[in-house]
């Protein structure tokens, strides 16, 4: 972690900035707020957002992306248009959180471009981790979950949720479109297990909630999971061993 100027002559300690990725129904924003309420717990200012949107203007442009009235500008457009909202986020929302010293959870971020656009798009990479680049500038994440969920799963989820409502301009995609993606997000992961994390989203809440929380702690708490208690029975099992 660096320490970096506030820019009012004293020095604070640069937050840290988390991402949730994945497919539809992958459990995203309700494991968004249960990270947000264990690190609230702590004692540490969080700020939870979303892409796209997470500023206002860049909510603008949510409803415009999500109501498919984007696509005829092709997937290079749809990821310029993504990224100039990802650029008011992260000049309005989430560097000057950063910057005070506050964590930052977003939910979906540059690598939904990646995956949707630039996998799916079959998009040239180049031209992709160009407009990461200028989008994204130093606001790297320093930890990013995976979501991993079969798509028929998700979806499932999601169509349960939304009772009645038509589908979104993504969700009403083909299997092999949710395929494609959930792929997408898991060669991301193992070219940069450094940043990022898979987790199985299709266990129980609560399971998923404690693989995620035991990473933060270990990975940017600086903490070491407790070891699990032995127990009398273990403890003779292992004297005789
Ligand atoms: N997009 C893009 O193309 N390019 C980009 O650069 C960016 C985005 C940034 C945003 O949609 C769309 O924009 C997205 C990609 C595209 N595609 N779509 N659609 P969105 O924000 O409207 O939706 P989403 O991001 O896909 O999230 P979601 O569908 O709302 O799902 P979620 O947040 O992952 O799941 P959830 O809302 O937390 O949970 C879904 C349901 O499952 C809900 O009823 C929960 O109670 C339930 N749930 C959650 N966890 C569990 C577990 N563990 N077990 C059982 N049930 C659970």
């Amino acid at each position: 972690m660096t320490d970096q100027s506030n820019g009012s002559g004293g020095n604070v300690r640069r937050g840290r900035f988390i991402t949730f990725e994945g497919g539809e129904g992958a459990g995203k924003s309700t494991q968004v707020s249960r990270l947000v309420s264990r690190l609230e717990e702590r004692g540490i200012e969080v700020v939870a957002t979303r892409e796209p949107g997470g500023s206002p203007r860049a909510e603008a442009l949510r409803q415009v992306l999500l109501s498919g009235a984007a696509q005829r500008f092709g997937p290079a457009g749809e990821a310029i248009l993504f990224s100039s909202a990802r650029i008011d986020h992260v000049d309005n929302t989430i560097e000057p959180a950063l910057a005070r010293g506050a964590w930052v959870i977003s939910d979906r971020f540059a690598d939904s471009t990646r995956a949707y656009q630039g996998a799916l798009g079959k998009l040239d990479r180049r031209f992709i981790m160009e407009l990461e680049r200028i989008a994204v500038g130093n606001a790297q994440p320093d930890l990013t979950i995976f979501l991993d969920i079969p798509p028929e799963a998700g979806l499932l989820r999601v169509s349960k949720r939304r009772g009645g409502e038509p589908a979104d301009r993504f969700e009403a995609e083909g299997m092999e479109f949710h395929s494609t993606l959930r792929n997408a997000f898991a060669e991301i992961a193992k070219a940069e297990p450094e940043r990022c994390i898979v987790v199985n989203a299709l266990a129980p809440e609560d399971v998923v909630a404690a693989a995620i929380w035991r990473e933060v702690e270990t990975r940017l708490l600086g903490e070491a999971p407790q070891k699990p208690r032995r127990t009398r029975r273990r403890q003779k099992a292992e004297e005789r061993a």
